[in-house]
Formats: C-alpha cells, sequence, structure tokens
C-alpha cells in the first residue's frame, strides 16, 4: 500500500490539479497517474467515468472537494479550511460557484472551443464562444468585487476555494477572450498571479503548452 497519495486523472483536468495543489501546499508528495473519465487502472474506477480519483492508504475517494477536505484534514501542514463558519460558508459557495456554473462558462464554453478544439483538427464554435465570454466577463466582474474587499475568496487566508478557482483562470488567460477581460480586473489578476507564484501552483501546472 503506497504511503502516498495517488491521483488518477488527466494532467489538464482543473479539478486534478486543485488536488494536486492540496498535497503541495500541505507539503505531501503524491504520485500522479493519468486515467482518462471512464477508464480503470490498477483497481480504481470513478463509477460515474470523472477524473480525478484518490487512493491514500487503502481508501480510495472521488469527488474533487471530497478528497480535497479528506486531505487537507487528514494531513498535516497548513489548514486550507477557514476555522470560522461564516469564512466556511464563503468558501464553499465558491467552490460550489466554481463547479456549477464558472467552470461551464470559463472551461467548457471557452477553453474546450478556443484551445482545445483546435488540438483535435476542429474549427473553434466562435457562437459558442461569445456567448459563453460573455457569461465569463460577468462572472469576472463578481469574483473582482469580492477580491477587492478581501485578499482571498474566504477571507484573509487562502482556502480551498482559491485553490478550484485559480487552474480555471490559468486557462482562460491562455485565450484571447480570457486575456482580454482579466485586463479589465487588476485586483483579480493581481490575486491570480498570486497563487500562481506559489510553489505549489508551479510544480503541479500541465506541462502541456497551448
Ligand atoms: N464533480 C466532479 C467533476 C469532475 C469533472 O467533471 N472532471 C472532468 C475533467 S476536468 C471530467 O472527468 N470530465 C469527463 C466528462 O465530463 O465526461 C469533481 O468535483 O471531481
Amino acid at each position: 500500500m503506497s504511503d502516498r497519495p495517488q491521483i488518477f486523472g488527466i494532467p489538464t483536468s482543473t479539478y486534478c490539479w486543485t488536488i494536486r495543489m492540496v498535497c503541495a501546499e500541505k507539503g505531501q508528495d503524491h504520485d500522479f497517474f493519468e486515467m482518462i473519465p471512464g477508464g480503470v487502472l490498477d483497481g480504481v474506477r470513478h463509477p460515474f467515468a470523472r477524473v480525478p480519483v484518490m487512493r491514500y492508504r487503502g481508501v480510495v475517494i472521488y469527488e474533487s472537494l471530497a478528497i480535497a477536505r479528506y486531505l487537507d484534514r487528514e494531513l498535516p501542514g497548513p489548514s486550507l479550511q477557514p476555522a470560522d463558519s461564516f469564512e466556511t460558508a464563503r468558501m464553499d459557495q465558491w467552490i460550489s460557484a466554481t463547479s456549477d456554473y464558472l467552470y461551464d462558462s470559463m472551461i467548457t464554453g471557452l477553453v474546450t472551443q478556443r484551445l482545445v478544439a483546435p488540438l483535435d483538427g476542429q474549427l473553434p464554435n466562435e457562437d459558442v464562444i461569445s456567448e459563453h465570454s460573455a457569461i465569463m466577463r460577468e462572472q469576472l466582474g463578481v469574483i473582482d468585487e469580492i477580491l477587492c474587499r478581501s485578499r482571498y475568496l474566504a477571507g484573509g487566508t487562502m482556502t480551498l476555494a482559491d485553490l478550484f478557482l485559480a487552474p480555471l483562470i490559468y486557462w482562460i488567460e491562455k485565450t484571447p477572450e480570457g486575456e482580454e477581460a482579466l485586463d479589465m480586473y487588476p485586483t483579480l489578476k493581481r490575486w491570480f498571479h498570486g497563487i500562481a507564484g506559489r510553489e505549489s501552483f508551479k510544480a503541479t501546472t500541465p506541462a502541456i503548452r497551448v
């Protein structure tokens, strides 16, 4: 049985990246195994055909939030979850919004079309990009407003919420639409570059260049 968390997934996945950053922030080495959604590797599978899946100390956990919270509680190192109830609610609110709304506009609507489709030899769907970029710009405005009032999404300390959102911002910044939108929000941009400058982010950035 491995004494390091084993993370199964695809390197470009924002969810996988968040989990890898959680390990790095806790000062915990991990092993990453490439497994496509729906795949089975070394007996590990996600029953709903998604990634990541994590195996650690003989237990298998899927769903990023469950994995992140588990690792944060189990591993030594600085806590990535607030002690305060209101800040915890704020953290949960932003993780939920990231997974349910921001991922859809930024990754599914923009990044998949602008960056991934051409890699597959397909033309990006400009209507989809334009529709989702407009939604994304509004969402970025909401996030920027929060970050004008507090250093991180849930308050004065970095939490899991920041680790869930930062990989999305990394990918949108690689698109012309995302880059232009981020230029409108210097506070959000500063927050992102603060996270992107951390060792945990740099050590887990996907090797792929687009
Ligand atoms: N609720 C899941 C979502 C994970 C997820 O959607 N992962 C993407 C990769 S970033 C995936 O597996 N997509 C495959 C698909 O949608 O079929 C979690 O939080 O872990």
